[in-house]
């Protein structure tokens, strides 16, 4: 037998078992009644600075956490706490994303009936944690403008795996002549209908709009527990 087959076994088994414990963990995460948002993009996008606006500005009125997913450093964990929420730093060492164990293991001490929303920064990476469900109600992708507007066209599967796609950075958007129309049409492209924010972290621009769709959804599920 060539080794490929062998290969292509061991991944769907991995995979089978990482689905089993997403599973449970979203039937966990509806019981406590927590929504739980999953950041997915490449390194330096912006997540941990939009996730540390997100967290300063739902804190006084929801309950809210997060973990932060890296190779190495607790740096993000650590720009996180500036909020004054519960952070946890996953670091995974040579892997490029975060697995649904990994979760379950960093959320152990944790009483989700204590909180309103739990977001899950994943390792920066376009590639590797499209295949891991976390067990998250919902996931962003995240684009910055400096990234180039075909990000959609050439990772289509991150964007697959993704329910609303976040544009950040846009403060930025006309030093580096981004181009609205053709980001717009690939993202479309790809994910036909997908939700599309546009933000700044670093302004605040387009913050509000945001804010307000999670908040939407978390009133949304839990008016179906
Ligand atoms: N101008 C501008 N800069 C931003 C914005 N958001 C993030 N940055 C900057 O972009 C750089 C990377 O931001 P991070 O928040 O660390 O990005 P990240 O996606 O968490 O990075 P990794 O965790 O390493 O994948 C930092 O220098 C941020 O200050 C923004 O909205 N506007
Ligand atoms: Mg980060």
């Amino acid at each position: 037998m060539s080794p490929e087959p062998r290969l292509i076994e061991v991944r769907k088994n991995v995979l089978k078992q990482n689905d089993l414990v997403a599973r449970g963990l979203r039937e966990e995460f509806r019981a406590a009644g927590v929504f739980v948002v999953s950041l997915v993009s490449s390194p330096g996008s912006g997540k941990t600075a939009l996730l540390e606006t997100t967290l300063t500005r739902l804190r006084p009125h929801y309950r809210v956490a997060a973990l932060a997913g890296d190779l190495a450093t607790e740096n993000d964990a650590r720009r996180l706490a500036r909020s004054q929420a519960p952070v946890k730093q996953i670091t995974t060492g040579t892997l490029c994303h975060l697995e649904a164990a990994m979760v379950q293991n960093a959320l152990q001490e944790w009483d989700l009936r204590q909180l309103d929303f739990l977001f899950i920064e994943n390792v920066g990476n376009l590639v590797c944690p499209s295949a891991y469900d976390l067990g998250e109600q919902l996931r962003l992708v995240l684009l910055s403008v400096t990234e180039g507007e075909d990000k959609p066209l050439k990772y289509p599967t991150i964007f697959n795996s993704a329910d609303v796609a976040v544009i950040t950075k846009i403060d930025l958007a006309a030093a580096v002549e981004y181009d609205w129309q053709a980001a717009d049409a690939n993202i479309q492209a790809v994910r036909p209908g997908m939700q599309v924010f546009r933000l700044s972290a670093k302004t605040g621009e387009g913050i509000a709009a945001y804010l307000k769709f999670l908040e939407e959804r978390l009133a949304e599920m839990r008016s179906t527990v």
